[in-house]
């Protein structure tokens, strides 16, 4: 498998090289393949600036006869989002102050913007998105992110960019003071990318054991998937779709606000479905009931919607819920945005809305988790995309 990455910045080949060598047997910059098509990054978010990079060099490679069936084109976007001013400069942080500026102004423009700015006020991280292009259409996504303070004066020699202004008080250094390999063990996109190794794998292996499986003779146990939603207000399109798509399932889970939809829902997913519902606060005169524990693999789990439970805020009186009742995760819905967090010991999972999402690129999300044979789950978040 050949792995292309749509970047033009050579730091970023280096660090993708170091996480990335053991998933792919070639490991490419568009650049090396003399593909000078810059896509133009016009979208509203770090995820969809990637995807428009990466997805764009997958065309570009396929117009042109370069592209092989098991291609990925991999891009990220990344950026450094300043608290004080708003998450900026955010997705247009190689563009802050002009693409020609160099950083030295533009961090020193930065330091002094924050000069009323104290303590946490000065919070700042850099973001990763990366997303992965499968020559077969397929579009896959991790993120990292890279905490910090913004520093009172620059720091450091290391590193590119913004390095020497996000301080990082556990360490008493810039991230420019870092050396590479520290760097790359708690970046943005290090974490980015090893979380992308992670799914590659996966993916991987998930594919062979399709394969395998349409293959006659083979007759081996495949492992339990389930299918987990939420908020799908009685507009099951897309959630019908999804169950399609990802078939064959298990287990389907419904996190809340079904408006009355479970019955038809429950007949489409089949009999050999299991299928779990729990109330949402717009499930009005349903039978459904509240809140349910189960099993997964060697998980138990609770089921909620969340509202009881203040999740818009913040989950953690929800992960102490949770954690009274002996499970160690907890589902919930209700934000219509995906979030996966460990909080308190309990993995807090909410697989966005597949109807209504409203994160920032506002992509309809569900998550997929495979149960593996040692009853640990793989959890992949997933997105639905009109085709
Ligand atoms: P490509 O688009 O070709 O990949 P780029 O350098 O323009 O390269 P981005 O669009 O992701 O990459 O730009 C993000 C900008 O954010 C980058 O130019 C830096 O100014 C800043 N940035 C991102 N990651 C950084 C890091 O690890 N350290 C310092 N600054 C960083």
């Amino acid at each position: 498998m050949r792995l292309i990455f749509a970047t033009h910045n050579k730091n970023k080949l280096i660090e993708i090289r170091q996480i990335m060598s053991d998933v792919a047997s070639e490991i490419v910059g568009k650049d090396e393949l003399g593909i000078d098509f810059e896509p133009e990054e016009n979208g509203k978010s770090f995820a969809e600036n990637s995807e428009i990079k990466a997805t764009a060099i997958r065309e570009y490679m396929k117009s042109h006869h370069m592209l092989a069936d098991d291609d990925i084109i991999m891009a990220d976007d990344s950026g450094l989002c300043v608290d004080w001013l708003h998450g900026g400069p955010g997705i247009f942080s190689s563009r802050y102050l002009g693409e020609d500026t160099s950083y030295a102004v533009k961090n020193q423009h930065i330091i002094d913007k924050l000069k009323y700015a104290e303590g946490d006020e000065r919070a700042a991280h850099f973001t990763c998105d990366i997303c992965a292009a499968f020559a077969d259409g397929r579009v896959f996504h991790t993120e990292g992110i890279f905490p910090g303070i913004i520093a009172y004066k620059p720091a450091g020699e290391n590193g590119f960019g913004y390095d020497p202004i996000l301080y990082l008080p556990e360490f008493h250094k810039t991230s420019a003071e870092l050396s590479a390999e520290e760097k790359n063990s708690i970046s943005h996109r290090g974490k980015a990318l090893r979380e992308m190794r992670r799914l590659l794998q996966h993916i991987r292996e998930s594919d062979a054991e399709i394969s395998k499986r349409v293959a006659p003779l083979e007759d081996k146990p495949r492992r339990k998937r389930v299918l987990v939603v939420s908020d799908s207000h009685r507009k099951d399109d897309n959630l019908k779709k999804v169950i399609d798509m990802v078939r064959p399932i298990d287990i389907m889970i419904h996190l809340g606000d079904v408006e009355g939809s479970e019955d038809s829902l429950r007949q489409y997913a089949g009999n050999d479905v299991s299928c779990y519902f729990v109330q949402g606060n717009n499930d009005y005169f349903s039978d459904l009931p509240r809140e349910l524990e189960i099993t997964l693999g060697n998980k138990k789990c609770f089921l909620t919607h969340g509202h009881n439970y203040g999740v818009s805020m913040d989950v953690s009186i929800l992960a102490d819920e949770a954690r009274t009742r002996g499970c160690d995760v907890a589902f919930f819905g209700h934000t219509h945005r995906p979030f996966q967090h460990e909080v308190n010991g309990v993995m807090c999972v909410n697989p966005g809305s597949i109807s209504y999402p409203r994160q920032v690129d506002r992509r309809p999300s569900f998550m997929l988790i495979e149960i593996l044979d040692n009853g640990e789950l793989f959890y992949s978040q997933a997105y639905y995309k009109e085709s």
